[in-house]
């Protein structure tokens, strides 16, 4: 596919998506969203078992490209609005819902919506050296991407608060102790780090993995009972699959298993 603000590389059951404006630190224009969209809209009809999302050079992502919007003191406001009805909300919205684990690796700062975009990936690895920014703050804005939604969740409401109105910059160190990402690595082991996660991924049981996302996300929404109910309709399902049986033979006979995705 033709891209020129992303790379996309699929291959060995792993999709890879780079942010690629590196001089902007990745931040998003209307054609990085059309892009990263096609992006996406091919690696759900690709073979692909795993998606990792993560930056060019030294930043992952500044949030929206503040030097695409038409913004004067005093002249007409944007409509911010649509921007998300038709573009950061449907990104993170499908991150949510594709069928697969979905890897962060986040290379440097993250800022505004891109913090938000991280942290409202399944995994999310960051470099020891990446901070976390919700810059809203600093130009009038709330968190978006979902992020008055994760941020309580992951951080819990104090550190949430602390975070969203201040912009304080949070380092990775501190997002890991804070339970807030899966994982700080060191710089140079970032990318051995996420490397092997999506090579587990992409050998492993990919229906299990996909409901096991769609349940815990979806969680919140239930009662306990409720997600008992969900959780029998679920298993049912899984119990039919391919991968499942292989699981099982594969335990009993004391050999590895060779998982399908099926
Ligand atoms: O508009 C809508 O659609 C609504 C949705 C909004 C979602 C949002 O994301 S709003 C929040 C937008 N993002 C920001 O406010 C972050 C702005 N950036 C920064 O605060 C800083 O750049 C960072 C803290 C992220 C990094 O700082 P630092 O010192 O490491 O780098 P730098 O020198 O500031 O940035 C490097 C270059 O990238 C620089 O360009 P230059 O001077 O080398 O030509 C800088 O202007 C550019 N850059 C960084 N972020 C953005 C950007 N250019 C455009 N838009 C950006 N967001």
């Amino acid at each position: 596919m033709d891209f020129e603000a992303i790379l996309l590389d699929i291959g060995g059951g792993v999709a890879r998506l780079t942010l690629n404006r590196p001089d902007r630190l990745n931040s998003f224009t209307m054609q990085m969203h059309d892009e990263v969209s096609r992006a996406l809209e091919a690696v759900s009809k690709s073979d692909a078992r795993v998606l990792v999302l993560t930056g060019a050079g030294r930043g992952f992502c500044a949030g929206q490209d503040l030097s695409d919007r038409s913004v004067t003191p005093g002249g007409d406001g944007v409509d911010l609005g649509e921007s998300l009805e038709k573009r950061y909300n449907p990104l993170v919205s499908r991150l949510a819902t594709i069928e697969m684990p979905v890897i962060c690796a986040v290379n440097g700062v993250a800022a505004g919506a891109g913090a938000n975009l991280a942290l409202a990936c399944d995994i999310v690895i960051a470099a020891r050296s990446a901070k976390f920014i919700q810059s809203f703050a600093n130009i009038g804005l709330i968190p978006d991407s979902g992020g008055t939604w994760n941020l309580p969740r992951l951080a819990g409401q104090a550190r949430a608060m602390g975070l969203a109105l201040t912009g304080e910059p949070l380092s990775a160190e501190r997002a890991e102790a804070w339970g807030m990402i899966w994982k700080c690595v060191d710089d140079e082991k970032l990318a051995d780090e996420f490397s092997a996660l999506a090579a587990k991924f992409a050998a492993a049981p990919t229906k299990g993995l996909a409901a096991t996302k769609k349940l815990i996300r979806e969680s919140s929404a239930r009662t306990f009972e409720a997600q008992l109910e969900i959780e029998r309709d679920a298993q049912r399902a899984l119990g039919r699959t391919h991968d499942y049986k292989e699981g099982v033979a594969a335990f009993m006979e004391k050999r590895p298993a060779k998982f399908l995705g099926n």
